[in-house]
């Protein structure tokens, strides 16, 4: 009977040893799903901008901009391929397709499984719509805008509708900044940072340097 207990305790030391490297697998697996968050947001230079919207993480051997179109006297870019060079023509060091409020892709985390340009997080018959975590997505008024970033579907947010431009955009969308337009903002730690973009959370992405493709 003495020596059974002995062999109890290396095997609950065996079982033990096995659950956490089970747990640790599931937490790995956890990570990975939490890279797949559209869009991310990283700002490792620390400048206040997404640096996934900044020169540096764009592809310059990506073919130009395909698209572009006149709004209200200002040029707009329509959406972009995830895959496109740094294109600045206002020189504030943003890219343009991050500032015309479509859903143009800026940072991994993109799906598009019916190669449509609509990133699936964003696509109402996709299973992953509403699951962006941190930035929805709309556009019933059918002019390539985020409506939660247009005057109308603004109100109720944690600062007025701004539009100094002019481009019926708010600039606080236009900025670079991880600025919240649109429900989903969860914000426990009441730093304005939405907690889905804060280091950990699921929207906060690796920076992997210069993203070109899927
Ligand atoms: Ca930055
Ligand atoms: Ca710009
Ligand atoms: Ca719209
Ligand atoms: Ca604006």
């Amino acid at each position: 009977m003495k020596s059974k207990v002995p062999a109890l305790y290396i095997i609950l030391i065996v079982v033990i040893l096995f659950s956490i490297l089970f747990l640790n697998d599931c937490s790995k697996t956890v990570n990975q799903n939490r890279s797949d968050i559209y869009p991310m947001y990283v700002d490792n230079n620390t400048n206040g901008i997404n640096d996934y919207f900044e020169a540096f993480d764009h592809n310059t051997t990506a073919p130009p901009k395909i698209a572009s179109i006149s709004q209200n006297g200002h040029m707009m870019y329509g959406p972009a391929p995830y895959n496109h060079p740094f294109t600045d023509d206002n020189g504030d060091g943003i890219c343009d397709y991050a500032q015309n409020g479509s859903n143009t892709w800026h940072g991994p985390g993109f799906l598009d499984s019916d190669n449509d340009g609509f990133c699936d997080y964003w696509e109402a018959n996709s299973p992953m719509h509403n699951r962006q975590g941190g930035m929805y997505y709309r556009d019933e008024n059918n002019n390539q805008i985020n409506d939660y970033m247009e005057k109308e579907w603004h109100e109720g947010y944690t600062h007025e509708f701004t539009d100094n431009n002019g481009d019926g955009i708010c600039d606080y969308a236009q900025d670079g900044s991880d600025t919240w337009h649109g429900p989903g903002f969860v914000d426990t730690n009441n730093d304005g940072i939405c907690d889905y973009w804060e280091d950990g959370g699921r929207g906060h992405g690796p920076h992997n340097g210069m993203m070109g493709g899927h």
